[in-house]
């Protein structure tokens, strides 16, 4: 029976129990919600997801790459299959509802569609996807990434800050790390469309006071680690003139950074995250220094002229103190534009429920850039209050998050039912 859009009205109470039970999943040592990948809470937080898949119905499973995969079968077996979810790992000290909307609300459409005996064309399959958040490995989207092929051996060989290897963190959280790189999806499973349900983390929403926000465009990220070699000193001796100060090298540098966002044309920001300068004495003059950026936006072009820019800008400041500077860009996602079809699909749900929507870039990477590898993409966004994120702060309200989870059942009741094109919204 292909049941109307409106009468699957998602539960509000049963969402709000799981998102708070989620949020009772974190690390009681850190601020905020922190469910950190590898981590202990993490391993919790995802035995838990697991467990209500299964109570929702769903047939679970922990493919190659670590992704917990809740299986709904549909009337037609070898149809390509729906796809949709999102992330339960956290930023550390991040918030509650980043990611978690998106896996709850795909739960909450399960149990709708169960309970209006909606029997789907196709398989619906509910990703958790592993450690989307930046990690210390330099290597965001772990699960997604590798279902898209793209996590290769080499990238196990990793190593974090403080020295462990990736391959490893796998292991030790219960994962073969050798069947990590093999974990791509294989194409005698196709697969009909992802869509993805998330929370803004920006402002747009609240102020064009839209509750329902149609991704455009996810936008790609450039990150760089620049390391400063000047000369240490003593701080009370040596004469200002005289110094290689890689700290004050390092400063203008993350000016530099800011500089470059502000003055992004069209939706381009810039973040330095981290300084490390040593040796960090009181009396020594900074020797050398290890500075963490990244630059983000959905123009490519704006993307690649800016790591060029940069990288002269901070040379050049740089030899004004005297002080060597290796600049090292790695990027994390090239920009992906949301499937057109898709886009129009859920623009067209909200319509038909008389819900008003957005066309709205994502500034937030997400495991949607991996899975456009792989199918059609969309994304549907809920409003973030204050366009706060990755902080103890984040808030989206509850009938936003409701009505986000409606939409969603209306584009998956509508992609069952028809062929999918692979065109892109830019
Ligand atoms: O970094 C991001 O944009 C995402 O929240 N992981
Ligand atoms: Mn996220
Ligand atoms: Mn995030």
């Amino acid at each position: 029976m292909a049941s109307k859009p409106e009468s699957l009205t998602p539960q509000p109470s049963r969402l709000e129990h799981d998102l708070a039970e989620l949020a009772r999943i974190r690390n009681p040592e850190s601020g905020g919600w922190t469910r950190t990948v590898f981590s202990e809470p993490y391993r919790a937080s995802r035995e838990w997801i697991r467990s209500r898949m299964v109570d929702a119905g769903l047939e679970v499973h922990t493919d190659g790459a670590g992704n917990v995969i809740g299986v709904r079968p549909g009337r037609r077996p070898g149809a390509a299959s729906l796809i949709t979810g999102s992330h339960t790992d956290t930023v550390e000290s991040g918030g509650r509802f980043d990611g978690a909307v998106g896996v709850l609300g795909a739960l909450e459409l399960v149990r709708q569609l169960t309970e209006h005996d909606v029997v789907l064309e196709r398989d619906l399959l509910v990703v958790d996807f592993l450690g989307e958040e930046s990690n210390d490995f330099g290597l965001s989207c772990l699960g997604s990434r590798a279902l898209a092929g793209e996590l290769t051996s080499a990238d196990l060989d990793r190593r974090d800050h403080e020295g462990r290897r990736l391959g490893d963190r796998y292991a030790a959280f219960g994962l073969d790390p050798a069947g990590v790189p093999g974990a791509g999806w294989t194409s005698s499973r196709p697969l009909h469309g992802y869509v993805e349900l998330h929370v803004e983390q920006g402002p747009l929403l609240e102020e064009r006071g839209a509750p329902i926000g149609v991704v455009t465009a996810i936008a790609g990220i450039e990150r760089l680690l620049a390391r400063f070699d000047g000369r240490p000193d003593h701080a009370g001796t040596m004469p200002m003139g005289d110094r290689r100060d890689a700290l004050v090298a390092a400063a203008e540098a993350v000016l530099a950074v800011r500089r470059e966002g502000c003055g992004a044309p069209v939706h381009g920001v810039a973040t330095t995250s981290r300084l490390v300068s040593e040796p960090g004495s009181p009396n020594v003059v900074p020797g050398a220094v290890r500075m963490h950026a990244e630059i983000r936006s959905v123009d490519t072009a704006w993307l690649s002229a800016a790591t060029r820019r940069l990288a002269d800008e901070i040379r050049a400041t740089a030899a004004g103190y005297g002080v060597d500077v290796d600049v090292e860009w790695s990027t994390d996602n090239v920009p992906v534009p949301a499937s057109a079809e898709v886009h129009e699909v859920v623009s067209a749900a909200a319509d038909a429920l008389g819900i008003a929507w957005e066309p709205v870039p994502s500034g937030a990477t997400h495991d949607a850039v991996h899975m456009a590898r792989l199918c059609p993409m969309g994304m549907i966004f809920v409003p973030s209050r204050g366009g706060r994120s990755h902080c103890p702060d984040e808030w989206s309200e509850l009938e936003h998050i409701v009505t986000g989870v409606q939409v969603l059942g209306a584009t998956v009741l509508d992609m069952d039912r028809r062929e999918m094109s692979a065109g892109t919204t830019s």
